[in-house]
């Protein structure tokens, strides 16, 4: 081929176009991500009826905010721990291979820390505060999700979803002092999803508002956290089969046609659910483990052809 093509405008118009296609092929360009968190002990609603509780928190929720990057990217973190604060606190990131005395060492009030990591692990990961007693800082609400998105992108490996939902459970332990409950499970009193019980959960609990939504047909994408402090999760779709897991949310791990799946804690997997596509239906989204459905850990997704265009969709994964 000689260089002379490109000078005829039409043909230089063909060769464009296939560079572009070329391009668009090719693995997103690695980014630096900047993520800030402030620890803040404030007082969070942990039900649907209002009770609050004495809780610790990044920037103030539970869960902390969601992260979000893509298989190759530098996440550039810091911690602020403001001077009013009574403890010292830590960020310990899953999906990080670094230092656990350096970069997930304790920040004491008024201190502040930074590091940063390169995901290169595709998939989901829970994040939490690392601080003694642990137990105690997890319990109390320090946790997240930080999900690493595969850098292929979309393939009939690992279909686009129309939806996609975060859900992240936990302990809930009424007396916030007594670390030594936390660690040998006495006193657990409910299940916290995204940090209240029985969030989105209408049939067991009439102060509930929310609920996960979806069209008949469509593909939910469920990014799953267990942030327990001593339980694993049976997770199951009531009235529905998850298409796939993908364990540990990394497409090179998927399952097919699974009824329940067991999570450890502190460690999080993908679930995909498809409704059928010709009636309305609805699924319950729960912990199987009894003791922890009748706690709080279900969920209700409403699969219905007026459902809401703004839940799980255009980054609103995280419903609060
Ligand atoms: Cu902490």
């Amino acid at each position: 081929m000689s260089i002379k093509i490109f000078t005829h405008p039409a043909k230089f118009a063909v060769a464009a176009i296939s560079v572009l296609t070329v391009l668009a092929a090719e693995p997103i360009a690695a980014k630096t991500v900047k993520v800030t968190m402030t620890a803040k002990e404030a007082n969070v609603v942990i039900d649907n009826k209002g009770t609050e509780y004495p809780a610790w928190t990044y920037d103030g929720k539970i869960p902390g905010p969601v992260v979000r990057v893509t298989e190759g990217d530098t996440v550039d973190f810091t911690l602020n721990n403001p001077k009013e604060n009574k403890e010292s606190h830590s960020m310990d990131f899953h999906a990080a291979i670094v230092d656990v005395l350096k970069e997930f060492s304790e920040v004491k009030p008024g201190e502040s820390k930074h590091f940063t990591f390169v995901a290169n692990h595709p998939g989901v990961y829970m994040y939490h505060c690392g601080a003694a007693t642990m137990a105690q800082h997890i319990a109390r609400g320090m946790y997240g999700i930080i999900i690493v998105d595969p850098k292929n992108g979309y393939s009939n490996a690992y279909p686009k979803p129309d939806r996609e939902y975060v859900l992240i459970q936990s302990q809930y332990f009424p007396n916030a002092k007594d670390k030594d409950a936390m660690i040998e499970d006495r006193g657990w009193a409910g299940s916290l999803i995204n940090g209240k019980i029985f969030h989105y959960d209408p049939v067991h609990d009439e102060n509930a508002s929310l609920t996960l939504q979806s069209k008949p047909g469509e593909r939910v994408r469920i990014f799953f956290v267990n942030a327990n402090i001593n339980h694993p999760v049976a997770f199951h779709p009531i009235a529905g089969i998850w298409d796939r897991v993908y364990i540990n949310g990394n497409p090179q791990n998927t399952l097919y046609g699974i009824q329940t799946r067991n999570v450890p804690i502190a460690s999080a997997d993908t679930f995909d659910l498809v409704s059928p596509a010709d009636h309305p239906t609805n699924n319950a989204i729960v912990d199987h483990t009894m003791g922890a459905a009748m706690r709080g850990a279900i969920t209700v997704l409403m699969n219905m052809p007026d459902a809401d265009p703004k839940l799980g969709t255009n980054g609103n994964i995280l419903i609060r």
